[in-house]
């Protein structure tokens, strides 16, 4: 009798085929009030396509993207399931979806030889947002590969409208070469087991969502991330520079909190955040376990066009100089561990790492991009051998603007160094002068009493307005 009920029930449902859509965009929302039958054809397809700038990679997808196409259902809606393996592909899949209540999520019931397509049926009992992935053996190189993609299963009473809704999935990916090494590169079981990923990004590449792919907005809407992490192994901090998420759906779930700043998003799982655009300016989405993002490429932009709100955020409305205390100057002479103790004279060596290393590091190599080296730096070699004063004054007062050093362009700041004396500042920078094979001449606490008398006066503190 059930039975019959049951199957009566099915015939009856209307049947649509559902719309699917490639990162960053989202279905439309479902404007349904009551249950349909809905088709979903999900094509496998292993591709070369670009993981950072120049670096290539063979990624296993669910339909030509990382993550795969996002699937929005309805809460209660039954779904018929076919997964396809392109002929192309040289190996078998299947499909893991955690919107599925049933064993393995679908994993059994999906595998599919390349050439083949298979089907299963599942009725959708949870709303929320639901992580599906590959589970072929070995499970972690599918997901590694790129295996992974969002469904949502829209409740019955539907989140409020917004403006603008997008799809962004956290990965990490694993590679032999470190991070930018340029070609394409093979997947790494070793780094993977180790999970120590040389690549972190959203939506399959260090270049998704960054330049003429940044998200959009206006000043004034409303928008929805549907957030996921693929992982396979790491945890993401979920952060977007600059905003606060208004209201969280913790995990994907029901529950909402607000006014989050970070939001933890598990290796299988999801978040759903909001926010309004309070004023313009660009946004930065990033993991905030942040060697990932300055590193490992876990960075995205969302773009969002004025006009701004300078009361809710003015930009920048004081820049003045700023002398500090002359007593917290005074005890920082008196910094212990750079004078050697047997000669009293100060070490040089010390000097440097005390007042240059962490900046310019421990060898003088400088960081990529950000510091420029000191070791072997043409630069350097020089201003240290025509123009003495000038590198005091750097030292002393700092120094901005742009400087290219062994044909590199940098444009950072270095920041005064304080509490050098003249022969301190003289034993520091016969250091810089002469370490690391460097072979400018060496400067005597004279010579630079009198380079520092020489500089031109500090410019008298801007008033603020
Ligand atoms: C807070 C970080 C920081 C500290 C500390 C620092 N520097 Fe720098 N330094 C920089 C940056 C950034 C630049 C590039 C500035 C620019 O782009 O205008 C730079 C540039 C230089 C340059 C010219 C470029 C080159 O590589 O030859 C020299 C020389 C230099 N610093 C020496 C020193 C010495 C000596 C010390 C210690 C007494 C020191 N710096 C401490 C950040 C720092
Ligand atoms: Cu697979």
């Amino acid at each position: 009798m059930h039975v019959v009920l049951l199957s009566l029930a099915l015939a009856a449902l209307p049947e649509e085929k559902a719309i699917l859509t490639d990162p960053p965009l989202v279905p439309p929302p479902i404007t349904r009030t009551t249950p349909a039958k809905v088709k979903v054809e999900l094509e496998v397809v292993e591709k070369v396509m670009q993981l950072a700038d120049g670096v290539e990679y063979t990624f296993w997808t669910f339909g030509g993207s990382v993550p795969g196409k996002f699937i929005r259902i309805r809460e209660g809606d039954t779904v018929e399931f076919w997964l396809e393996n392109h002929p192309n592909n040289k190996l078998p899949h299947n499909i893991d979806l955690h919107a599925v209540t049933g064993p393995g999520g679908g994993a059994a019931s999906t595998f599919t030889a390349p050439g083949h397509k298979s089907r299963f049926t599942f009725q959708a009992l949870n709303a929320g947002l639901y992580i599906y992935h590959c589970a072929t053996a070995p499970v972690g190189m599918h997901i590694a590969n790129g295996m992974y993609g969002l469904i949502y299963v829209q409740p019955k009473k539907p989140l409020p409208k917004v403006d603008r809704e997008y799809y962004v999935v956290q990965g990490d990916f694993y590679t032999d070469a470190d991070f930018g090494t340029k070609g394409l590169q093979p997947f790494s079981m070793k780094r993977a087991i180790d999970e120590r990923p040389s690549y972190v990004v959203f939506n399959g590449s260090a270049l998704s969502l960054v330049g003429d792919r940044a998200l959009k907005g206006k000043v004034g809407e409303t928008v929805r991330l549907y957030v996921g992490n693929g992982g396979p192994n790491l945890v993401s901090s979920f952060h977007v520079i600059g905003e606060i998420f208004d209201r969280v759906y913790t995990e994907g779930g029901m529950k909402v909190q607000e006014n989050v700043q970070t939001t933890l998003v598990p290796a299988g799982g999801s978040a759903i955040v909001e926010f309004k655009l309070d004023t313009d300016g660009t946004y930065i989405l990033v993991d905030h376990s942040i060697f990932r993002t300055f590193n490992k490429g876990s960075l995205g932009m969302m773009k969002v066009e004025g006009p701004g709100n300078k009361e809710v955020y003015s930009g920048k409305e004081v820049d003045a100089v700023y002398l500090g205390d002359e007593s917290v100057a005074t005890s920082l002479k008196a910094t212990p561990g750079t004078t050697a103790a047997a000669s009293g004279k100060p070490d040089g060596r010390a000097l440097f790492v005390q007042n240059c290393a962490m900046c310019h590091q421990g060898e003088g190599q400088g960081v990529p991009g950000v510091f420029p080296p000191l070791a072997k730096s043409d630069f350097l070699a020089n201003i240290a051998n025509n123009k003495r004063g000038e590198l005091v004054e750097y030292v002393l007062r700092g120094k901005t603007g742009k400087v290219t050093v062994n044909g590199v362009e940098y444009n950072g700041v270095m920041t005064p160094v304080a509490g050098l004396d003249d022969e301190k500042l003289a034993t520091v920078l016969t250091y810089v002068s002469t370490a690391w094979g460097n072979k400018a001449p060496a400067f005597t606490t004279d010579e630079v009493k009198k380079l520092r008398e020489a500089l031109p006066p500090v410019p008298a503190p801007a008033a603020p307005h």
